[in-house]
């Protein structure tokens, strides 16, 4: 698992380089929104639930067959594993986004996931749905705790996005 620092040493040591002016370019925007980021983060902690629950209603309200017999949310036992999902999506983002980097959401959410939705007949369009509704929240959360540029909050949400969407079977 690495962070922006720890990502940036390891490439440049394996080239035996020192750190050039698009490392320290890196590393300054990194260092610039840092408050920001772990601010970002103590608002998503203390609104988890209720980010969760209200991106799932509005998420069911968008695309109601989910709960409908027959959906893939349909039941409470699934109803409860797709927003058990949408919290496992957000609590990773939210560890992503003190790192500032992707790489714990490859290792500990990523992998082998599409394979699994796959095989449990978990829709990834209306996933990714509910990840970009939440982004959504937590912009508008942050935005009203008066933190003005929140465009590093979109990095891990779409980055989960991006590669479940990826080549859908
Ligand atoms: C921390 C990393 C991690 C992730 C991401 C994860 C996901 C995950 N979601 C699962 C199931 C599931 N996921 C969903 C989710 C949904 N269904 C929908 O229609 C909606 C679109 C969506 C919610 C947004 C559902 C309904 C199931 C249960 C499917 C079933 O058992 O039939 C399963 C199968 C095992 C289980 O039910 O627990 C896994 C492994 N597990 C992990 O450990």
């Amino acid at each position: 698992m690495r962070d922006t620092v720890t990502g940036l040493i390891g490439s440049y040591d394996l080239a035996g380089q020192y750190l050039d002016r698009d490392a320290i370019d890196q590393l300054r925007s990194y260092f610039n929104t840092g408050m920001a980021r772990v601010q970002a983060a103590g608002i998503i902690n203390a609104n988890a639930a209720s980010i969760v629950k209200e991106s799932g209603r509005q998420l069911f309200a968008q695309l109601p067959e989910l709960i409908q017999p027959g959906g893939n949310a349909y039941t409470t036992r699934r109803y409860a594993a797709c927003l058990r999902d949408m919290d496992y999506y957000l609590r990773y983002a939210t560890y992503a986004l003190v790192a500032g980097n992707t790489d714990v959401l490859d290792e500990r959410v990523l992998y082998g996931l599409r394979e699994t939705y796959n095989s449990l007949d978990v829709p990834i369009g209306p996933t990714v749905r509910g990840i970009q509704i939440m982004k959504e929240m937590v912009k508008a959360q942050v935005a009203a705790a008066g933190i003005e540029k929140t465009e590093f909050l979109d990095q891990p949400f779409d980055y989960m996005t991006r590669e479940l969407s990826e080549q859908d079977v």
